[in-house]
């Protein structure tokens, strides 16, 4: 265990300034990529870099970096730590932010300390990682790690109809820095679980040794409008009722699998929105996600097939677009060694176990050693502002990153 302990107080007071970044009149958080608020939260971001007196440059993609190298450290190649500033619709304050905060506690309380480090230590904010406004997700490190052009990148069209790329221009982060150019030594990401491992069980620490694959579609079905009043129910073409069919099949067989595969349709819309029009056309997300790829495999063919009978019984047409799809990852098994022990060091039992929501670790696992460190999520909730961890768990969490990153850099 390191002599040094983080800055709580600053860590803290950090993470609630840039939880009220992008409160919209009702005080709902939402920091959506290359929004206005975004900005907001990146301009604060970059200066606390800056008072930290950290070199800051920005990619073609937007991801932010601060670095802190010396001259005798400055030809190798950095240890990173990331994660993201963008948010969910209506979000918690932890989501991101505190892994991107405690990094740079991390960096400044390394700095004050005059400590020598074989390698630079960076910290990232990667673009884009929740995928609410572009799709795919987890996508300013996905262009990091080589796994998608920076062209295709910014020329995604969003939810909205606007433009990455221009977008990234308009809130003037459309940095110059090619993605990736430099691959780091080791990664690590610290994040709240989001999930209620880690608070069922009592322990304060997950040492994340995989990270679930990830399915994501857009399903469209076209059927006839109609009027609600007079159509017989055996005339009906109906969109809104075959979407229902398809969320029912996707839940039950969710849970009737008794496997840890998990089903979402988190978005839908029907066409054309009048309350005594039969729906003619219904557009809807899926998400599925399944620590085994084998298994993730089996849930999107059964999920096809059940579309193409719909399509068929129903004589409606039936369409898919994929958004994203990454395959289950397995992090570096000598840093999560590390981890337990960093833990062990300060006292804190720690748990081995698997991420269930996506992250930009699972993209930079790609091209450089990665893992991540999970602390409690109080309730397992997160994507809704009553994510809360509490400060104990959040310093404690903070202080093993702490521990984790020195022994990365000192060799
Ligand atoms: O979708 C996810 O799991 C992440 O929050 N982007
Ligand atoms: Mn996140
Ligand atoms: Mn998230």
């Amino acid at each position: 265990m390191s002599a040094l302990s983080i800055n709580a107080e600053r860590l803290l007071s950090r993470i609630r300034a840039l939880g009220e970044i992008g409160r919209d009149s009702d005080s709902r958080l939402t920091r959506l990529a290359a929004s206005d608020a975004d900005k907001a939260g990146r301009d604060r971001l970059v200066q606390w870099l800056r008072e930290a007196e950290l070199e800051i440059e920005v990619d073609q993609i937007g991801n932010i970096f601060g670095v802190w190298r010396d001259a005798r450290n400055a030809e190798n190649a950095p240890v990173l730590i990331g994660s993201h500033i963008d948010t969910v619709i209506d979000a918690g304050i932890y989501d991101g932010c505190y892994g991107v905060l405690s990094g740079l506690e991390t960096i400044q309380t390394l700095r004050e300390a005059g400590t020598a480090l074989a390698h630079p230590i960076a910290i990232a904010a990667f673009t884009n990682e929740e995928g609410v406004r572009y799709a795919p997700d987890m996508m300013g490190s996905l262009v990091y790690a080589g796994g998608l052009s920076i062209d295709e990148a910014l020329a995604i069209v969003g939810t909205d109809g606007s433009v990455l790329g221009e977008e990234l221009r308009r809130i003037g982060y459309a940095g110059a820095g090619v993605p990736g150019l430099s691959k780091p030594h080791a990664y690590v990401e610290l994040h709240v679980e989001q999930g209620p491992v880690l608070e069922r069980e009592g322990v304060p620490i997950g040492a994340v040794e995989n990270l679930q694959g990830i399915s994501w579609q857009r399903i469209t079905i076209e059927g006839v409008a109609n009027h609600a009043g007079t159509t017989p129910m055996s005339m009906r073409r109906d969109a809104g009722h075959a979407a229902a069919r398809v969320i029912g099949f996707l839940h039950d067989r969710a849970i009737a699998s008794n496997t840890p595969t998990v089903a979402t349709v988190g978005c839908i819309a029907f066409e054309p929105s009048a309350i005594n029009v039969i729906p003619s056309r219904a557009m809807f997300t899926v998400d599925l996600r399944d620590p085994d790829a084998e298994r993730l495999k089996v849930e999107e063919a059964a999920l096809a097939g059940y579309l193409q009978d719909l399509a068929a019984a129903e004589s409606m047409t039936v369409t898919a677009e994929r958004l994203a799809r990454f395959e289950p990852v397995t992090f570096d098994a000598k840093i999560v060694g590390i981890i337990e022990e960093a833990a062990r060091g300060r006292g804190l039992v720690s748990k081995r176990m698997t991420s269930g929501a996506g992250h930009d670790a699972q993209m930079i696992a790609r091209i450089a050693p990665a893992a991540m460190i999970f602390v409690p999520s109080v309730g397992g909730i997160s994507h809704n502002p009553r994510e809360y961890t509490a400060d104990a768990d959040l310093v404690a969490g903070a202080n093993v990153l702490f521990d984790v990153i020195q022994r990365l850099a000192a060799d």
